[in-house]
């Protein structure tokens, strides 16, 4: 087997190295080498004391996230971590001082080692953390139960419901660690190891005593955190599942308390939102990945930026750049435009300032790094721009033109469309290997998701640049194809079909949006619309008309040009979908003119308006999302169906712990949304149409879209 923990003798201490790369991660086979690497040491006469460090870059990540989809049931859970307590008892009962040196990470099963030691050290830049719940588990190996011997109830509670990792220092002054090593940190752990054996001290985690103000406020300190979890969990199971955890620590012995933390765990990591969470951790670093574009391809150094369009978009746009120290030009057609853009982004900052979350002098320094101007000065010497113009194809190609003109021919020429045909642009440009897709979401200085649409010439160091860009822009880049609305916008199509029809159908807009919300979506398909603003659709609309195109096939209700031709574009002109106290208020109220509209649009269709249940709004929804996702992905617009997930989670706030649009079409049952499509097809007409993929699965009885 691997040598993944190794062994050496240094002045008298063993030092047991985990060497596991790339973070370390308890797989089995780690656990065991650690189990025999200290029971070597204990029996080694040539050493007097232990240190337990990581290899690389960090102590230990965790256990390893990919071993859980093999625990099925709740006994197979049951009886490893058994194993892995009775382990940890084992590495506690050490008889010789063992000192757990930290660097980097000591996360989940990382800390839990560590806690199992029994002392710590660590550098000053190190993190230790229980980050399980961002898993939808628990801690457990054991971290509930030592945890808050170390460092009391209320820091371990927080720790293990919040999941963030604490700083070193801060980990110091709880208890949780007993030194920070300045300089080398095995060099530092030796001296202190050394230092605990001259001394005979071992100190067992688990024989510390429960804090005296756990035994008297312990229990309503769970309490106050699972009344405060229930302002925030926003439906996660896990966190509260870790109150239940500590408090059985309050209460029962350790042993008692272990089986507790077990029998919890198991719950956890049985479930749907764990299943959906681990999804999602693996989904989000897929991303990066794409098939034709290996990990060594060249990339640019992107170190001067500029964006063409100071609205809202571009503005936010730039607003990216500068937050990443690149300085950016910021280009608009008139100096109103431009005063208004600008005036837009120091509104923004100072906003982000007066919350605390910078100061005054990292405001001027950034705002300095934004050259608003009105001309293409400068536009020799940047590496990148990204367009931000009005959605409207000839103004685009005019831009992309121009652009071609006034940069380097390596300057990367980047669209902020959300639909239109970057090839388009690409051919307008005079030099398509330099132009993608740069598709942000609204406001794009807070929205995580970049999709990069590749067209096709563009080349594949553009791709690697910019994948490199997005990390470096804080941003979760997906590369997707270049059909319209290329992956977000063309599946949200059907999806706003669905809720349309079903508006007209006899359901409520409140009653929609609330079904949405509730299923864990931050805001529903109407008040989504009248946030990003009525017309942005009306005018996409109008364009496909233009070309004899609909966004999706099916019915088109006509209420929604119906209120952009009577003004009403949402938020923004205080009515929409919903009647706002004013304009630009967010203090909305159901408006009957809505319902008198589906009345009417419903007669001219000739659809007996009927009460729609919630049930059936949801599966509508989710059903023509899933079914248009199996298309893209039979397309190749999307390289995997977990970027899909990536996609909705991070450009539209679909709950992480349903694991994506594709990922919970998976748990509901593929055969179940192809039944679905089918019935749909029955009763509305024959534009639900199942994916040709969705059939072919669930023909060969596959329950993932990646067969
Ligand atoms: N298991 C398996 N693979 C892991 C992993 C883990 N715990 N952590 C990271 N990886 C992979 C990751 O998929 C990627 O792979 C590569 O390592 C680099 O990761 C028993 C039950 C540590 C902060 O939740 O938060 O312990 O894409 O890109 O940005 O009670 O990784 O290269 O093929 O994220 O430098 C608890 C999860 C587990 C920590 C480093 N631990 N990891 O970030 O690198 S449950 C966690 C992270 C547990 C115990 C319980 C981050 C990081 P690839 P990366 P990074």
């Amino acid at each position: 087997m691997a040598d993944l923990v190794r062994y050496e003798l240094k002045d008298r201490v063993a030092v047991l190295t985990i060497d596991n790369p790339p973070v370390n991660a308890l797989a089995p086979a780690v656990w065991e080498q650690i189990d025999q690497a200290v029971a070597r040491g204990v029996a080694d006469a040539g050493a007097d004391a232990m240190v337990l460090i990581g290899a690389g870059t960090t102590f230990i990540a965790g256990a390893d996230i990919k071993i859980f989809d093999a625990l099925k049931t709740r006994e197979d859970s049951m009886s490893r971590s058994a194993g892995t307590h009775a382990l940890l008892k084992r590495v506690e009962d050490a008889g010789k001082p063992l000192v757990a040196a930290i660097h980097g990470n000591a996360l989940g099963g990382g800390l839990e080692v560590a806690q199992a030691c029994h002392f710590r050290v660590a550098s000053k830049d190190a993190k230790v953390g229980q980050p399980e719940v961002m898993l939808g588990i628990i801690p457990g190996a054991g971290g509930t139960q030592r945890l808050l011997r170390l460092c009391g109830a209320k820091m371990a509670l927080a720790m293990c419901t919040d999941g963030k990792p604490v700083a070193a220092p801060k980990a110091l002054a709880a208890g949780i660690i007993d030194q920070i090593v300045e300089g080398d940190l095995l060099t530092g752990a030796i001296a202190f190891a050394t230092m605990k054996a001259a001394a005979r001290q071992i100190r067992k985690t688990r024989d510390l005593q429960i804090k005296p103000e756990d035994v008297s406020g312990g229990m309503a300190t769970c309490e106050a955190v699972r009344v405060a979890l229930g302002k925030t969990a926003r439906g996660a199971h896990a966190p509260f599942v870790a109150v239940d955890a500590i408090q059985a620590a309050l209460t029962h012995s350790f042993d008692e308390g272990s089986i507790r933390e077990r029998e919890l765990f198991a719950g956890c990591v049985v479930s749907i939102e764990s299943k959906a969470l681990r999804h999602m951790f693996f989904a989000e670093r897929e991303v990066a990945k794409v098939p034709d574009i290996p990990k060594d391809t060249p990339t640019r150094e992107i170190t001067r930026a500029a964006v063409v369009g100071a609205g809202t978009m571009g503005g936010g746009i730039a607003m990216n750049y500068a937050n990443a120290g690149i300085p950016v030009l910021l280009k608009e057609v008139d100096q109103a435009a431009l005063d208004r853009g600008m005036a837009t982004i120091r509104k923004n900052y100072e906003v982000t300032m007066s919350k605390g979350k910078m100061t005054a002098e990292q405001l001027q320094r950034t705002l300095a790094l934004i050259t608003p101007q009105i001309t293409y000065d400068g536009f020799d010497r940047v590496d990148i721009v990204t367009e931000a113009v009005f959605e409207n194809m000839d103004l685009k190609k005019a831009t992309f033109k121009e652009l071609g003109a006034v940069t380097r021919p390596d300057c990367i020429l980047a669209s902020n469309s959300s639909t239109l045909d970057i090839d388009q642009f690409a051919q307008a440009s005079g030099r398509p290997p330099q132009v993608l897709g740069h598709h942000y979401f609204s406001p794009a200085n807070v929205m995580k998701l970049l999709e990069m649409v590749r067209g096709r010439e563009t080349s594949k160091e553009v791709i690697a640049t910019s994948l490199k860009l997005s990390k470096k822009l804080n941003k979760v880049g997906v590369v997707v194809g270049n059909c319209f609305g290329f992956v977000a916008n063309r599946m949200l199509a059907y999806y706003m079909r669905e809720a349309y029809l079903l508006l007209e159908e006899g359901a409520s807009v409140p009653q929609i949006d609330k079904v949405l919300t509730d299923f864990g979506l931050p805001v529903g398909p109407y008040g989504m619309q009248d946030i990003a603003g009525i017309d942005v659709g009306a005018r996409i609309r109008q364009y496909l008309a233009s070309i004899g195109k609909t966004r999706a096939e099916g019915p088109q209700s006509a209420i929604p040009d119906r209120l952009f031709a009577m003004g009403r574009y949402g938020q923004k002109t205080g009515a929409g979908w919903y009647k706002y106290a004013a304009p630009g208020s967010r203090d909305r109220t159901p408006d009957p003119v809505i319902e008198q509209m589906a009345d009417e649009e419903a007669a001219k269709r000739g659809v007996k308006r009927r009460p729609v249940a919630d049930e059936e709004i949801l599966a509508r929804i989710m059903t023509a999302l899933a079914n248009e996702g199996a298309r893209v992905l039979e397309e190749h617009y999307a390289t995997r169906a977990s970027d899909i997930d990536v996609i909705y989670c991070y450009g539209f706030g679909y709950p992480r712990l349903r694991g994506g649009p594709m990922f919970y079409a998976e748990t509901v049952g593929l055969a179940t949304v192809l039944s679905r499509v089918k019935e749909y097809r029955a009763r509305f007409g024959d534009y639900w149409e199942p994916a040709p993929l969705l059939e072919k699965l669930v023909a060969a009885n596959k329950s993932s879209f990646e067969g």
